[in-house]
């Protein structure tokens, strides 16, 4: 993928659960990053966008995504896009680089609905218990140092994208003998 290329993600390049490359820790990437490995994230930023209007969507058949990691499209680097709206309405448009939770709350906080995933083609019924706030340290595309403080559904999303970066899927935190159940001694609330 070269500088200025036109290159459109669709579902076809989404890496499917069963696919080794979602149960390996990525590998860091160079910073500042390179022009490939910037558009990279431009493009994967597009995909999301395309993804949530409804035009592009039904065209493209784009199941819709606020989250997209880059080994979700079969690249083995520490880096992804989100773009969403959270619960208090306010819009979040995040490119990052070797992202790393630097600290979080003792609180956590689930979605009632529970999680999907691009990779995952099924529904995976239960609560998925998150941080209700992390502070994350990232490099953006021009490689500057970033710390960024998130609570609520934006938390959740980028729990989500820097678990895929360790190798890890949402299902993995469902409790195993009730997917409802809840951990014990911690206090966990429903986001809305
Ligand atoms: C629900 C959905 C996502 C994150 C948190 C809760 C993202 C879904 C899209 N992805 O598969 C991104 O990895
Ligand atoms: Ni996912």
């Amino acid at each position: 993928m070269s500088k200025g290329r036109k290159i459109m993600i669709t579902m076809k390049d989404i890496v499917r659960e069963g696919n080794p490359i979602l149960r390996k820790v990525t590998n860091d990437v160079a910073v500042p990053p390179s022009e490939e490995d910037q558009q990279i994230l431009l493009n994967m930023l597009q995909f999301l966008k395309n993804s949530q209007d409804p035009e592009i969507a039904k065209r493209y058949k784009l199941r819709p995504g606020v989250g997209l990691s880059a080994n979700q499209i079969g690249l083995n680097k520490r880096m992804f896009a989100a773009y969403l709206t959270d619960d208090k309405g306010r819009y979040h448009e995040y490119t990052l680089i070797n992202p790393k939770i630097i600290s979080h709350s003792v609180n956590m906080i689930y979605l009632p609905q529970g999680e999907g995933c691009l990779s995952v083609d099924r529904q995976v019924p239960g609560f998925v218990p998150r941080y209700e706030r992390i502070k994350v340290s990232a490099y953006d595309l021009k490689g500057t140092k970033l710390e960024i403080k998130l609570k609520g559904y934006a938390s959740i999303v980028v729990q989500h994208e820097i678990d895929h970066l360790n190798g890890i899927m949402f299902y993995d935190h469902i409790n195993k003998e009730d997917p409802f159940k809840l951990p014990e001694n911690i206090p966990v609330e429903s986001l809305y």
